[in-house]
């Protein structure tokens, strides 16, 4: 299991790697086009639950290594796709994969990792299983592989998607990409930065661009606004209730809930509300509490996250305003009220913010 986090308290992180002298884009590029054409075959790893970043990522790799360095691959993945969008992204977008645990794994020569690192808490990797490739854009003090460890390592903290950085090593080899691949990586760039709103740097907005004229508006339509299951109301009408505000300070705790992806939903929603700086809210989901932090600009939502996971069992990481993360939890309903508890002591001290009655929805005016 994960590490316990919290080793950083200071809202700016510094990277966990001392970056080596600054490669370009280009050979950047030419470094993983030499490593994708000295294997035969790759088998591209994500989240166990991916989301569209990771699903964008993954696709557009494997349009990279087909593509540019002629060879083929599969992606697989150990969990599952649960949030309505994601799923309409894998249906629309006809995104195959296969399940992890359903593949012989002597048949790949080459290893990618996505949008994720070997060690993060929501990141299965087969034991003994050599990873060649790494590309992400996340924190986390979990890492445990650096640059020395694999063939090619590129974590950009600076960068709002993965996507882009994989859109990126497209235009870069000259690679035009096809509807699917532009239509995935886009959507993934899209929802990691808010539509181009938060933690974009200049590779985000080229790598759109880049990207544009080749997406397929219908689909993108399509995967944005899916049919939602009755379920899924059920779960707001209950999330609502339990939000607590704390002078633009906003936790909820959603309780027992469907998926990861609610607590996520729901901290995405909650950020919208005016006045609102910060949002921490979790859910219990099997024997995980599961954590999602957005932020306001300027604020480093996984160092708060970090600095609430102090003490836990827990595991977390993040880009810029957005972290997420999760506590191992034995269940029962006091010790999640006790989490709950603490965490949000936590997050109030590292906030200053002051505790006392916090105020619920209801007691707005609006
Ligand atoms: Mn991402």
């Amino acid at each position: 299991m994960a590490d316990r986090c919290g080793r950083h308290l200071d809202m700016n992180p510094q990277p966990l790697m001392k970056p080596a002298p600054r490669p370009t884009g280009t050979s950047r590029t030419q470094a993983l086009l030499e490593l994708l054409r000295s294997r035969r075959r790759l088998l591209v790893l994500t989240h166990n639950n991916p989301d569209p970043d990771s699903l964008g990522g993954a696709v557009g790799l494997q349009e990279f290594a087909l593509k540019a360095a002629g060879i083929p691959s599969r992606l697989a993945i150990s969990g599952r796709i649960q949030r309505a969008e994601n799923k309409a992204m894998v249906r629309e977008l006809a995104i195959e994969m296969d399940r992890l645990d359903a593949i012989d794994l002597a048949q790949f020569d080459c290893v990618a990792l996505v949008d994720t690192q070997p060690g993060f808490g929501h990141t299965f990797v087969p034991p003994n299983l050599k990873v060649d490739i790494v590309i992400d854009h996340h924190v986390c003090a979990d890492a445990v592989v650096g640059p020395a460890d694999v063939a090619y390592f590129e974590v950009r903290n600076d960068i709002g998607a993965t996507s882009s950085i994989v859109a990126g090593h497209l235009l870069e080899a000259g690679v035009v990409p096809s509807v699917q691949a532009a239509t995935a990586l886009a959507y993934g760039i899209r929802t990691d930065t808010a539509d181009l709103s938060r933690d974009v740097s200049d590779l985000d907005q080229k790598a759109f661009d880049y990207l544009s004229p080749h997406v397929d508006r219908k689909r993108l339509a399509a995967i944005t606004n899916p049919k939602l299951p009755v379920v899924y109301f059920k779960a707001l009408k209950e999330a609502l209730s339990k939000v607590r505000m704390y002078d633009g300070v906003t936790l909820c705790s959603l309780g027992r809930t469907t998926s990861a992806e609610m607590v996520a939903e729901v901290a995405d929603m909650l950020l919208r509300m005016e006045g609102v700086r910060v949002v921490f809210c979790g859910g219990l989901v099997g024997a995980s509490y599961c954590v999602s932090v957005r932020t306001e600009l300027g604020l480093d939502a996984w160092s708060l996250l970090q600095t609430a996971f102090e003490g836990e069992k827990g595991s977390c990481g993040g880009h810029g305003s957005v972290a997420g993360g999760s506590v191992q939890l034995e269940v029962d309903a006091r010790a999640l009220r006790r989490l709950e508890r603490r965490l949000e002591r936590n997050v109030l001290r590292a906030m200053g913010v002051a505790g006392g009655n916090a105020a619920m929805l209801g007691d707005l005016e609006d």
